[in-house]
C-alpha cells in the first residue's frame, strides 16, 4: 500500500500568500514558525519544506532555528526540504543551515523559457542534470526531489527530456500546477504517465488553487499513485494558494482510514485555529475542517439539527477536532431556535405559544438586524415586552441543556 505523506510548505509557499499581507504579518515570525511548528508536528507532519537561505538573512537564520527547535519535540525522523534553484551555490547553503533532502525546481515551458529561467529546453537540461549529477556524487544518500514548474502547460516531450535526463539522480519528481488550471483527469493521466515511466521514481503534487480544482486534483494524484501531497496550512502559497493540510487529510481519511494511525487527526482543527490567533483572522470559511462547517442559519437547518445534527452534518468533524457546533440566531432562524434560544440559553419561563407569538414578531422586524443591531437584541427588546419570568436554574444546569425539543 502507498503511503502518503504531506509535505507541508507553510513556512515556504505558505510565506508567498496574500493573505501575509492583507493581514499586515509579511512573514510569520520565528516564535510564530515555532508555535506552527510544534502544532504540525503534534499533527503528526514529519515533512518540511523551507525557502532557501537565498531569500533572505532572516529566512536563513529562522530555518537553522527551526530545524534544531524541530529536533527537540520528537523522535520521529524529520525530513527537512529546503526549496532550491538548480544552483550548486544555493545547494551548499540549503545544506548548510541543516537541511536533509533538496527540493529543486526549474521551469521548460516555453513561457519559462522565454521569460523565467530564459534558458532554451536544452541548456535547462544540462544544467539541471549536471547539478543533480554533482549533488548524488557528493551526497549518495541525500534526499533530492526535481520539479519541473509549471508541468502541466510544459510541453509532454519537454517534460520527459527533462525528467529522463534528471531520473538517474533523484528520488522524486514534483508535478507542480504552477498555475492552477489542471483537471482531475489531466492529473490521473499525468501521473499514471509517469509512474509508469519511472517506476523507480517517488511522485510528488503541488496543485494550486485558482480553479478551486486543488483538493479534487490531489484525491486524483493519490488515486493515480503519488507518494507526497504538498499542502499548508489553510493551504497559504501564492494567490489564492494550495490545499489546506488540513482539507488534505479530511479528505485522504476517507478512502484511507490508516491515515487515522499515521496522523494525530484530532489536532486539525486546532491547528487551523492556532493560525488564525497568529494572523488575527478566522478560520477561512471555505476550510473542511472548521467550526463554519459546523454552522447552521436557516430555520429549517436549525430546526432539523436541534432534533437531530446528522439531517445537515454528514461529516464526522469530531475527530478532526471540531467538538461542537453553532446555530447562528439571525434573520433566517424561526421558532425553534428562538424557542430554544429563550427558554434554554437566555431561562425564559416561556410557553411554545408566547414563542410563536415572539417569533412572528421577529419576522416582522429582521430588517432592523444589521451592523448596528444584532438579533439577540432584537429579541431581547421583543421579549421583555411579554413580562416574561426568567427561570432561577440551580448552578450546573446550564450546562445540561436540553438539545431535542421534543423530548
Ligand atoms: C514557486 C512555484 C511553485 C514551486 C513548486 C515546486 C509552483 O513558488 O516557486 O517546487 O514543486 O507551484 O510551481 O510553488
Amino acid at each position: 500500500m502507498n503511503r502518503i505523506e504531506i509535505i507541508d510548505t507553510t513556512f515556504r509557499d505558505g510565506q508567498q500568500s496574500p493573505l501575509l499581507f492583507d493581514t499586515l504579518k509579511y512573514r510569520f515570525s520565528l516564535e510564530e514558525k515555532k508555535l506552527l511548528l510544534a502544532g504540525l508536528i503534534e499533527l503528526g507532519v514529519t515533512h518540511f519544506e523551507f525557502f532557501s537561505p537565498v531569500v533572505g538573512k532572516a529566512e536563513e537564520e529562522d530555518v537553522r532555528a527551526l530545524v534544531e527547535y524541530a529536533k527537540t519535540l520528537t523522535q520521529k525522523p524529520l525530513m527537512f526540504l529546503g526549496h532550491c534553484r538548480c544552483h550548486l551555490s544555493d545547494i551548499e547553503r540549503v545544506l548548510e543551515v541543516g537541511c536533509n533532502g533538496l527540493n529543486l525546481y526549474l521551469g521548460v515551458s516555453e513561457l519559462a523559457q522565454a521569460y523565467n529561467a530564459q534558458k532554451p529546453l536544452e541548456e535547462a537540461i544540462a544544467l539541471a542534470s549536471s547539478v543533480a549529477q554533482s549533488v548524488r556524487r557528493q551526497h549518495p544518500h541525500l534526499y533530492m526531489r526535481f520539479s519541473a514548474e509549471d508541468a502541466f502547460r510544459t510541453k509532454r516531450e519537454d517534460l520527459i527530456q527533462i525528467y529522463d535526463a534528471m531520473s538517474p539522480f533523484v528520488n522524486t519528481f514534483g508535478i507542480p500546477d504552477t498555475v492552477g488550471l489542471a483537471e482531475p483527469h489531466d492529473v490521473t493521466e499525468v501521473v499514471g504517465m509517469l509512474r509508469q515511466t519511472y517506476p523507480k521514481v517517488a511522485l510528488e503534487c503541488h496543485f494550486h488553487n485558482d480553479r478551486g480544482l486543488a483538493i479534487a486534483n490531489v484525491l486524483a494524484a493519490v488515486r493515480a499513485g503519488v507518494t507526497y501531497v504538498d499542502a499548508s496550512i489553510w493551504g497559504l502559497a501564492e494567490r489564492s494558494g494550495i490545499p489546506s493540510v488540513t482539507g488534505v487529510l479530511f479528505n485522504l481519511s476517507k478512502s484511507k482510514p490508516e491515515l487515522f494511525n499515521q496522523y494525530n487527526l484530532s489536532q486539525c482543527y486546532p491547528i487551523n485555529v492556532l493560525m488564525a490567533s497568529i494572523l488575527n483572522t478566522l478560520v477561512p470559511y471555505s476550510e473542511p475542517v472548521s467550526l463554519t462547517n459546523r454552522t447552521h442559519t436557516a430555520g429549517v437547518h436549525q430546526k432539523a439539527v436541534l432534533n437531530e445534527k446528522k439531517v445537515y452534518e454528514a461529516h464526522n468533524l469530531q475527530d478532526f477536532g471540531v467538538d461542537k457546533n453553532d446555530l447562528l440566531l439571525g434573520p433566517l432562524s424561526g421558532f425553534n431556535l428562538i424557542y430554544y434560544f429563550l427558554k434554554e440559553v437566555e431561562n425564559y419561563a416561556i410557553s411554545k405559544e408566547q414563542a410563536k407569538a415572539i417569533t412572528e414578531e421577529f419576522k416582522n422586524q429582521t430588517n432592523q438586524i444589521g451592523r448596528g443591531r444584532k438579533p439577540e437584541d432584537l429579541l431581547i427588546a421583543l421579549v421583555s415586552q411579554h413580562n416574561i419570568p426568567k427561570n432561577t436554574l440551580p448552578v450546573g444546569v446550564a450546562e445540561t441543556r436540553l438539545e431535542n425539543l421534543e423530548e
